[in-house]
Order: structure tokens, then C-alpha cells, then sequence
């Protein structure tokens, strides 16, 4: 049993939530052992139960397993009557972008076999926040469901995928109980990685009921096959509350999982059975395998990532089809997860929004944040690329290589810190000459027997081993850089509820102050003000989110004023004198 899972250990807090033991000292660790911690804490995803009755059930368990076939059933079904039905996928934040890489991958399989595109994603704030971090509408439960009512008008069958992985996303909590209101349409899913007992409890605006009584009640309706939750346990994220990292990656490979155990049901006339929607798992725990079993040079890739964040460089990851969503995705987060700057990290992709299949198609007139092709990068970023920036290739043998080797030329003529992340096949390998125009090639040969007939599995591993790769990169990087607090990522802006509670209890943590302390220091710290007054104490969580939006340290803050009870005035003085937040907050701690 691992630690987490005693029933003493963060017991206030859920899953989600809980820090994991096993990075405790990331933040000190070097690129080697970050590496090696994040594999460690990926690798809890695969775990088996090692007794059913155990307090949580684990992917493998055979109650998950159980529920993921039934799922696949209805898959199935759906897909026999593609005029009428639809299958939608939703969720905020990485839970959106995972939503929508899904519903598009499974789309192009329809496409492929002239059948109709049943899929629909939904990303609480819009496509933009497919590249940019939109917080705030997670929020709103009326959104949400609005947002689902639309899609499916006119539908008679709509499998409805909820994605929440710390089963609290208001907005998710609205289109679950719009669909519960509506079980002759719709039958929803529920995904997500707490136990239902530990679902939120919070109350929403303008709403009647709360994360955890809708998932109750699922689980109720999962008796008759009306409604369905898939919330296997995947241990505590490695920087805590992260769900960009295990969630993302668990959501990812749990649901296609089950859709194409119910897509090969109905193409392949392959029965639906726990034995084959375990080994697609297994499958996945190999790609962990393999992936991990280059942690050297992925470690020598974190750690020059490092070096050009501390040196006020950038990292670009420039990609070729999903790969490079999957950069543009990793880039994306590095803003609410690490407060980075967008030009600290940024993705491409070779053709920019032509081959993103986003419903509200070309977004480049909205602004820098939305240049995002090959070309884009050329125009833009290459005339001042420096050996300060750091440039990252993900590409696979399937792509077309005279195009990477001219661009790789191209980069090189710049900064010889340039590196690219392969995958090929035995037997179909990148030649050498591709592979020695990069500084480091971490390199990825998967065995073809693993995908005869099987192609979309291939780009299903392709892009979950390059997610693991980029993932150790980016948060490596921002922990060398000093934004990282033992696994806390203490500089987080506040931008919705879930943060601000998350704001408060590791206030509460650090700094042994109670619940009203904190929340008291908070707020000073948002509004920066002395003293409170009553508009700020009377106002509500969304007004306190949406003035923190704007302000920076807004935690960091609140932690120096709570630990040496100083002034606002004195805390924000100090934090200018380290602008390393892990040493600030070191320094401050040790003050006391
Ligand atoms: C987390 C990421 C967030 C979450 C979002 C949804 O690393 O930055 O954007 O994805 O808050 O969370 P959840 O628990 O509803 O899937």
C-alpha cells in the first residue's frame, strides 16, 4: 500500500489533491532524479489492487475494468445508429484538450471508413482555451450545460463523457445534471480520479445541487446501466493538484481505451471483454516502460530546458501533426501551472490550424498567442533564436522528413541547442543523417508487431509517450528555475474556485494558520489592501478570482505576511528581494 492511500494521510484533502510522498524533495532533486520521481509517480497509474477490497479501486481493478466494458457496450451501440446519436466529450482545462485530441482522433477513424463523425468535444471558455488558459469559465454550471444543450439539439442518443478529474469542475457538474434530468437522451459518464465520496461539496452559483450529490446519484443510476462512473484511483499528482500530468495522461489512455474497444466491437466484430480492455492497458503500462527507459537522455533534456529558463531564454517545441498538439498542449499549461510567461514555452505545429480540426477553425487573428504554425515560428521567432533557446523536434517516421530536415538546417543556423524527440519503428527507422542533425535525439523504436492493423493505437502511444517526455521537460524545467516549493506549486494564480481553496490550505499547511487566517491574508493579498473592508469581505469567490487574475505573487504574499506577520507592504519589499519564489519562500520560513 502506498502511503497515500493510508487513511490518516491528508485526510481532509481529496486524491487530487494530497501531495505525493514520493516527490516530497523534487524540488531539490537534479534533473536525473526528477526524472526518475516523475516515472515513479506515472508508473502508480498501472499499479494493481492487490486486494478488491482495498479503499480505493485502481485501474486494474476488476469493478473499473467491469465498468469500462459496459461503457464500450454503449460505444457500440452508438455507433449503430450514427444518424441519430452522438458521443461528446467535455471538460475545462487539460480535461477539455484531452476531450478534444479524443473526439478528433476518433473522428478521423469514421472519416477514414466514410462513416459519419459522431464526435463533439466541449472546452469550458471556447477553442481558445485549447491554447490558452481560460480558468474562469470552469466555474459555471449554467455554461456548461448550455454549452452541451446546444451541441446535441435534435440528437436522440448522446453517450456523454464528463471529465473532471478531481470530480469538481462546476461546469462539468452542470452538463452532468442537465443529463441526468434527460436519461432519454442522454447516458453520462463521469471521469474522473477521486472516489465519488470524495467529490466536491462545494456550492455552485446559480445552481441546485453540488459536484458530489451528482455523482452519488450516478453511481446510483450506474445499477441500471443509466448512467455510469469511471473514477479509478491514480495516486496524488507529482506537483500537487497537477492533473495536467497523471489526470491528463490517465484520462487519455482509460478513454480510448473504451472507445475503441467499442469501435473494434463494431468494425472488427470483436467481442467486448475485460481481458481485452485490460491488455489495451497493459499495453500502455510497455509505453510507460519504454518511454521511462530513456530517462537519461530525457533528463539531459530537462536539464538544458532548465538552463535556458534560468537564463531568460525559451523552449519551443515544434511538431508534426498530433505531436505537435501535444506540444502546443504542454506549452499551454506552463501559464496557469507555473505563472510562466507565454514566450517561456510556446508550441507549433507544421500547419498551424489547417490540420487542428478545432470547431471554430483558424484563431490566428486573435492574436500572438494563436500563431502557432511552422511558418509562424520562421517568421517570428527564428531571426532572434539564440544557443540561449532551447528547440525541441517531435516528430515521428511517418512524417515527412525532407520537410524536418530543412527546417532542422534552417533552426541550426541559429542555436546549435536543438534536439528532437523521435519515434519510428523496427524495421522503418529514421535514417542517421535525420537523427544527427539534433544535439540530442531521444529516440523511441517501437516494435511493429505491437500495431498490425492497429494503426491508431500507434498514434494513440506516440502521443502518450511524447506527453510523459514533455511533461518531465516543462515542470523539470520550471523546478530548476525555483518555482516549485518542495511539490508545491506555491506561485499559482487564483483564477477560479478551485484554486482559491487550493491557495488557502497550503497557506493553512505552511504556515500552521487556520482556515480564517489565511483566507484573511489571501484577500489582502489580492485586493492589496492593509485592512479588509466590508465590499471585500461580502464579495463572492468569482469577484476575488477575477481581481486575483490580475495581480501577481497574490500567494507567495499571503505566505510572508502569515509567517512573520508583517505588513503587505514589508511581504511584497521581501519578495522583490528573492525573486526565486522557492528561496523566498525558504527564507521566510526560516525567519520565523
Ligand atoms: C491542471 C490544469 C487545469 C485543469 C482544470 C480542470 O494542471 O492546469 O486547467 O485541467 O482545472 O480540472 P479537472 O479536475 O476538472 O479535470
Amino acid at each position: 500500500m502506498q502511503h497515500w492511500e493510508q487513511s490518516g494521510y491528508e485526510p481532509s484533502l481529496p486524491i487530487t489533491e494530497k501531495s505525493n510522498p514520493i516527490t516530497t524533495d523534487i524540488d531539490r532533486a537534479d534533473p536525473n532524479g526528477i526524472v526518475q520521481m516523475l516515472e515513479k509517480c506515472d508508473a502508480e497509474m498501472f499499479q494493481k489492487t492487490v486486494h478488491e477490497d482495498s479503499m480505493y479501486q485502481k485501474l486494474n481493478s476488476c469493478s473499473v475494468i467491469q465498468t469500462m466494458v459496459d461503457i464500450s457496450k454503449k460505444v457500440e451501440m452508438i455507433l449503430k445508429d450514427p444518424e441519430n446519436s452522438l458521443i461528446v466529450l467535455s471538460g475545462c482545462g487539460t480535461s477539455g484538450r484531452v476531450a478534444f485530441l479524443l473526439a478528433t482522433s476518433f473522428n478521423r477513424w469514421l472519416a477514414a471508413l466514410h462513416e459519419n463523425q459522431i464526435y463533439s468535444y466541449i472546452i469550458a471558455g471556447g477553442d481558445k482555451a485549447l491554447l490558452t488558459s481560460q480558468e474562469a469559465p470552469e466555474d459555471n454550471p449554467s455554461l456548461g450545460a448550455l454549452m452541451l444543450d446546444k451541441v446535441c439539439s435534435g440528437k436522440k442518443h448522446v453517450l456523454f463523457f464528463g471529465i473532471s478529474c478531481g470530480l469538481s469542475a462546476p461546469f462539468v457538474a452542470g452538463q452532468l445534471h442537465l443529463c441526468l434530468n434527460n436519461l432519454e437522451v442522454f447516458t453520462p459518464v463521469l471521469v474522473g480520479f477521486n472516489p465519488v465520496n470524495m467529490a466536491r461539496t462545494e456550492l455552485m452559483r446559480d445552481f441546485p445541487s453540488n459536484f458530489r450529490k451528482i455523482a452519488e446519484k450516478m453511481s446510483e443510476m450506474q445499477k441500471h446501466q443509466r448512467a455510469f462512473v469511471l473514477n479509478p484511483a491514480v495516486g496524488p499528482e507529482a506537483i500537487t493538484g497537477s492533473s495536467r500530468m497523471k489526470g491528463g495522461s490517465a484520462t487519455k489512455l482509460m478513454l480510448e481505451t473504451v472507445l475503441l474497444a467499442g469501435h473494434e466491437a463494431m468494425y472488427n466484430k470483436t467481442a467486448v471483454t475485460p481481458d481485452g480492455e485490460l491488455a489495451l492497458i497493459e499495453m500502455n503500462e510497455k509505453v510507460h516502460k519504454v518511454t521511462y527507459s530513456k530517462n537519461k537522455k530525457l533528463a539531459a533534456l530537462v536539464q538544458k530546458a532548465g538552463v535556458s529558463l534560468r537564463g531568460k531564454g525559451h523552449v519551443y517545441y515544434l511538431g508534426w501533426q498530433t505531436l505537435g498538439i501535444i506540444g502546443i498542449i504542454d506549452a499551454s499549461e506552463c501559464i496557469p501551472t507555473f505563472g510562466a510567461a507565454f514566450e517561456d514555452i510556446r508550441g507549433f505545429i507544421c500547419r498551424g490550424f489547417s490540420e487542428i480540426n478545432n470547431k471554430e477553425g483558424d484563431l490566428s487573428s486573435e492574436g500572438l498567442h494563436f500563431s502557432i504554425s511552422h511558418k509562424d515560428f520562421v517568421k517570428r521567432i527564428l531571426p532572434s533564436l539564440s544557443d540561449n533557446d532551447m528547440v525541441i523536434f517531435l516528430f515521428s517516421v511517418h512524417d515527412d522528413l525532407n520537410e524536418v530536415s530543412e527546417l532542422a538546417k534552417c533552426v541550426g543556423h541559429n542555436t546549435s541547442n536543438i534536439h528532437a524527440l523521435i519515434h519510428d519503428l523496427d524495421g522503418h527507422c529514421v535514417p542517421d543523417s535525420i537523427k544527427g542533425l539534433f544535439m540530442t535525439a531521444l529516440n523511441i523504436t517501437w516494435p511493429s508487431s505491437l500495431y498490425e492493423q492497429r494503426s491508431i493505437l500507434m498514434n494513440q502511444h506516440w502521443e502518450l509517450s511524447t506527453k510523459w517526455c514533455l511533461n518531465a521537460i516543462s515542470t523539470g524545467a520550471h523546478i530548476l528555475k525555483g518555482k516549485v516549493y518542495k511539490n508545491y506549486m506555491i506561485d499559482l494564480r487564483v483564477t477560479n474556485s478551485k484554486l482559491y481553496r487550493r491557495a488557502i490550505g497550503m497557506l493553512q499547511r505552511f504556515t500552521n494558520s487556520t482556515q480564517t487566517q489565511s483566507e484573511t491574508a489571501l484577500l489582502k493579498s489580492i485586493y492589496f489592501v492593509e485592512e479588509l473592508t466590508e465590499e471585500i469581505s461580502s464579495a463572492d469567490v468569482t469577484q476575488h478570482t477575477l481581481t486575483a487574475n490580475q495581480k501577481d505573487q497574490v500567494v507567495p504574499t499571503a505566505l510572508v505576511m502569515l509567517q512573520t506577520g508583517c505588513s503587505l507592504a514589508e511581504a511584497k519589499s521581501h519578495l522583490d528581494a528573492h525573486p526565486v519564489i522557492r528561496d523566498a519562500v525558504a527564507a521566510c520560513l526560516r525567519l520565523s
